[in-house]
């Protein structure tokens, strides 16, 4: 029987310690469509003083070269030494309960810097959550061809990777300039950070290891819903995700829900519960509801993975 299971604990809030690490020229722009989060630290990882690190506190300089040999490299590196650069990288994320990698695939130091990360931290046994995009079809072959490796290293070497791919930004962001666009995808790849931030608890990290294991891959879907049938509505629109469109929804091993209001309704939150049981009668469903200023709106988000 396929678990359903609640996150957070509301006696015990006790909140994991959390480190953004954001690799490469995306990865480190997007650190600035992530709001101040408590107990949330963020990092760039760039091969020069670029200007998406402009702002950034924290910031590894790491060369590129050597480094794709890094995240290539299958040698099981506990207890030996790490290299210089995964040393650099562990410095900065140890004593973290939960790690994000956030990049966009495709250039050299986005790519296996992130396969570098999820290295350390599994090196150093943090949990973490890789969330990357793939580039656009318009882009080079080559770039295509260096994202779809990194992807699949990624996907077994992060705890959970979750995906989305470029060419279903302009479903979502149509008519924006670039630079707007990649703002909004920005929001909508991190929006998993600040749900899971909202909600769990260091006790979750257990949970949250044991729902990532044999799910290779995640994608997201998000709705928001008004009065009246605001439930059905956001549970709608989530699952029309653009990135649901190349993927069977209801062959989903794991599925993690978060259903936010401004005022907290336990029925709202079972029943999209239940809306997600009907859809993933296979899928272990982690969900969990929280309170957020929206006015009279309902907003579910779901993260979907497969194995
Ligand atoms: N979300 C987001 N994606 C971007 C941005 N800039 C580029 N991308 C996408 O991310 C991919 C990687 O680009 P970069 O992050 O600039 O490349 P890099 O990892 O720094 O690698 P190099 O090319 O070696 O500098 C591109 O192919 C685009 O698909 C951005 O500012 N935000
Ligand atoms: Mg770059």
């Amino acid at each position: 029987m396929p678990v359903l299971k609640s996150l957070g604990d509301p006696y015990t809030p006790e909140r994991p310690i959390i480190k953004v690490i954001g690799c490469g020229g995306a990865g480190c722009n997007t650190l600035k469509d992530i709001p101040a989060i408590p107990n949330m630290e963020t990092i760039g990882l760039n091969d020069a003083r670029h200007p998406s690190l402009q702002g950034v506190k924290k910031v590894i300089q790491v060369k590129q070269e050597g480094l794709k040999a890094i995240a290539l490299s299958s040698k099981k590196v506990s207890g030996e030494l790490y290299t210089p650069k995964e040393k650099e990288i562990a410095k900065q994320i140890s004593g973290a309960d939960m790690v994000y990698i956030v990049t966009g695939l495709g250039g050299e130091m986005g790519t296996w810097g992130s396969v570098v990360a999820a290295k350390v931290a599994r090196k150093l046994s943090i949990l973490s959550m890789a969330l990357a995009t793939m580039p656009f079809h318009v882009e080079s072959e080559r770039r295509r061809a260096v994202a779809k490796e990194g992807a699949d290293i990624l996907s077994r070497t992060a705890d959970c990777l979750v995906l989305f791919s470029n060419d279903k930004l302009l479903k979502i962001a149509p008519d924006l300039p670039l630079t707007r666009a990649f703002s909004v995808m920005g929001q909508v790849m991190t929006s998993p950070i600040l749900s899971f931030s909202r909600v769990i608890t260091k006790g979750d990290k257990r949970v949250l290891r044991e729902a990532f294991e044999g799910c290779r891959e995640m994608r997201l879907g998000a709705g928001d819903g008004r009065p009246s049938d605001r439930v059905q509505k956001s549970v709608y629109e989530a699952f029309r995700s653009p990135w649901f469109e190349d993927v069977n929804v209801a062959k989903a091993k794991v599925a993690v829900v978060f259903v936010s209001s401004s005022e907290a309704f336990p029925e709202d939150l079972d029943e999209v519960a239940e809306e997600a049981r009907s859809r993933m009668p296979k899928a272990d469903i982690y969900y969990s509801g929280y309170k957020e200023e929206m006015g009279d709106r309902l907003r579910t988000v779901l993260l979907v993975g497969f194995g």
